[in-house]
């Protein structure tokens, strides 16, 4: 994992300057866990602390402090700030794409209600913050490949809307308040541990499906292209997102990226390793989704200001996530 293949510790922060404290918000979902690793392995295991309203698994206890916090309740978000002395605040907490249009009230509390409360306990505090907006911020009136870091987005999901909204209160923050707000487009994260909700679920279900039952039924057509990227590059950009100079950023919201394909190249690779791996296709309401999505990211600007690099291609990707769903879930 990431976690382990850092060179050492504290790679951006030299050995006098104390490690920032912590809070990662929806810390239980896709990405909370794995970052929590990686912040902890840099700054102290400590120094981080892994946030949720769900129940954690002795697993997810195993290597930091672990509390509740729900962030519909801003006394209670103040208090744990106070308590904890925290400086930064990584806001992973959302109802994705598909989830979101199924309970649309619900998806307004959590990630715009939501944003407001940490968005402003952060500039009360002073906090860096970091929300992951996301390619879903795009609509059918964007370019869609390449879709380019500014350009018009109208999403037509209220995941979409939501992120777009959390950029530009982000941005307006900054400019208005001096706020550290930073954020990253991310593209489809795939990793071994399931996401939930999302359009570009699939490309995580198919090694569970593929690898227990070598049979997977796909809700998306075999040429939908997306841009996607592996959990370690995307923490990878975080970290180093979270640590570039001021100086650097020209901008709070940068598009980051690793690779795109389309439902049958990814299988097409898979079957490399697992020749009797049966695809059918049964395509539902994502496929509207993903239809308004872009299909190639340019993250070039990422690239240029703070040096972004992806290390996971397609090939790569397959054979680290068979390994990983091997390992872990068979
Ligand atoms: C989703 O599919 O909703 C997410 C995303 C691309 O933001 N994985």
């Amino acid at each position: 994992s990431i976690a382990s293949s850092n060179t050492g510790l504290n790679r951006f922060h030299d050995k006098n300057s104390k490690s920032p404290r912590i809070l990662i918000t929806g810390g239980l979902g896709q990405l909370g866990t794995e970052c929590a690793k990686l912040l902890r392995k840099n700054y102290g295991d400590e120094n981080v602390i892994l946030s949720d309203i769900i129940k954690p698994s002795d697993e997810n206890l195993m290597s930091g402090p672990f509390i509740f916090a729900d962030i519909l309740d801003f006394k209670g978000l103040q208090k744990i700030v106070v308590n904890n002395r925290i400086d930064w605040i990584i806001h992973f907490s959302a109802l994705l794409s598909a989830i979101g249009e199924q309970n649309v009230p619900l998806a307004v509390r959590v990630n715009i209600e939501g944003l407001h409360n940490v968005i402003e306990l952060a500039k009360q505090y002073n906090l860096r913050i970091f929300v992951p907006s996301t390619i879903g911020a795009f609509g059918p009136d964007s370019p869609r490949n390449p879709t380019p870091n500014v350009t018009i987005q109208r999403p037509r999901t209220i995941y979409g809307v939501s992120k777009v909204h959390a950029e530009l209160l982000g941005e307006y923050y900054h400019h208005k308040f001096g706020l550290d707000f930073r954020c990253l487009r991310f593209p489809g994260v795939i990793s071994s541990d399931p996401p939930g909700g999302g359009t570009t679920d699939y490309a995580v279900s198919v090694f569970h499906e593929g690898l227990l039952h070598k049979k997977y039924e796909c809700y998306l057509e075999p040429e939908t292209r997306l841009p996607m990227m592996y959990i370690d590059d995307c923490l990878e950009a975080l970290f180093q997102f979270l640590n570039a100079p001021e100086d650097k950023l020209r901008r709070r919201v940068y598009n980051v990226t690793a690779m795109s394909f389309t439902p049958e190249e990814l299988f097409a690779e898979i079957k490399k390793h697992i020749p009797d791996l049966h695809i059918t296709y049964n395509p539902d309401s994502r496929q509207n989704i993903a239809n308004t999505w872009p299909q190639v990211f340019d993250d070039s600007e990422a690239r240029r200001d703070w040096g972004w690099q992806h290390e996971y291609d397609i090939d790569k990707l397959v054979l680290r996530m068979i390994q990983d769903v091997s390992e872990n879930f068979i």
